[in-house]
């Protein structure tokens, strides 16, 4: 073998070695060490173009420009580890970085339920016409939720209401505790505790065993009303009732009082509000009525009074109680009970 041909091989093995030693070189330290080794002016490759000297003029050419392809090609691969170490030595070392410039992600905020807001407004219009807002327990007993409102046990008024038992027993083996059907039971509770004059309201969850239906939830939301003094007529209640609906629905809705009967109140009545769907024509909405019923009402049972001690000959009172879902559906248009407990965002978003 020439010697040209010699210093060609061993060129061509310094190139492969190169290349293969290259690829454990992790750190700009290590991939130095390999430049120096190879390319440095002591390395493997200049060493080798130092020896051309001995080589005749033609040979050299030929050798020199093979040197000089190899050592390009181990230039290009120097550079090009170098920047992939420097790549990954920035990513490692900026992995927790956060860029403060970058937009940040919106939050998504909550808002008050459609329910809470009516409410809001309900309580606002009361408290404006002199009633104080107060709450009572969700969980009652027999005592307050029918017997003090003249419904005694047996009595088929019971069955007015679908009432959820608690699994308690009192000492005679009856069921006596309940999920309240109605806030009434605050009626009793109030005048307990306060003498007249009483105004108040309650708002509050009550539950129902019941199926549902677009106006009607197995839970839902009652704000009571009760007004106790002397001399208070249903000329009170009726006004204090018109001047309500005036301020949640504006002077245009139209309202209408039927009477009823409920077992606390002596006369009772209900109130409906002209259905918003049809204006009063009748839809599936108000049972081809024209009318969404809200609230119950009437004068203090005689009956009611006495058992807080209360002289029904000195004083009178009127209670109330209405449907907060009914009174949201009527104003803001919604045609199912059912859509505020769903929880629909895009029900929930509109509000
Ligand atoms: C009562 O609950 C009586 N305590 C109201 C009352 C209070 C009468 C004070 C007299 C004096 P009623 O069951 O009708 O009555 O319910 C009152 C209102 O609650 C209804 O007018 C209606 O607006 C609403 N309501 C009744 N049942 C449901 C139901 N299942 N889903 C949604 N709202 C209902």
């Amino acid at each position: 073998m020439s010697s040209s041909d010699s210093i060609s091989k061993t060129l061509k093995e310094i190139a492969s070695k190169a290349e293969s030693d290259i690829a454990s070189r992790k750190a700009i330290d290590e991939l130095e060490e390999w430049r120096i080794a190879y390319l440095g002016r002591k390395g493997k490759l200049t060493t080798i173009l130092r020896s051309l000297g001995t080589l005749s003029q033609g040979e050299r050419r030929s050798i020199g420009k093979q040197a000089n392809t190899i050592k390009s090609q181990l230039e290009n691969l120097f550079t090009s580890s170098r920047d992939k170490i420097r790549e990954n030595e920035h990513f490692n070392k900026n992995k927790d970085f956060i860029d403060v410039t970058l937009p940040g992600k919106p939050l998504t905020i909550g808002r008050l339920h459609p329910i809470t807001q009516v409410l809001k407004e309900i309580n606002a219009a009361f408290s404006s016409m002199g009633f104080e807002v107060i709450e009572g327990p969700e969980v009652e007993w027999d005592k307050y939720n029918f017997e003090m409102l003249n419904i005694p046990r047996d009595h088929p008024a019971r069955d007015m209401f679908d009432t959820l038992w608690i699994d308690y027993d009192d000492p005679k083996g009856k069921q006596s505790m309940l999920l309240r059907t109605h806030t009434s039971p605050m009626q009793v509770r109030t005048m307990e505790k306060m003498s007249p004059p009483i105004r108040v309201v309650v708002p509050g969850k009550v539950y129902r065993y019941e199926a549902t239906d677009s106006t009607h939830e197995w839970h839902f939301s009652q704000v009571e009303g009760l007004a106790v003094d002397e001399g208070i007529t249903f000329a009170d209640l009726k006004g204090t009732l018109f001047e309500f609906a005036r301020r949640i629905f504006g002077p245009s809705r139209k309202i209408q009082f039927r009477c009823d009967y409920f077992p606390f109140v002596e006369p009772g009545v209900d109130m409906s509000i002209d259905c918003f769907k049809c204006d009063g024509d009748g839809c599936k909405i108000c049972k081809k009525t024209g009318w969404i019923e809200v609230m119950g009402a009437g004068m203090v049972h005689p009956k009611v009074l006495t058992g807080v001690n209360y002289d029904p000959e000195k004083y009178t009172g009127f209670a109330i109680g209405l449907g907060l879902e009914r009174i949201a559906m009527l104003k803001y248009g919604i045609e199912d009970i059912r859509l505020f407990y769903s929880n629909d965002l895009r029900f929930l978003e509109q509000f």
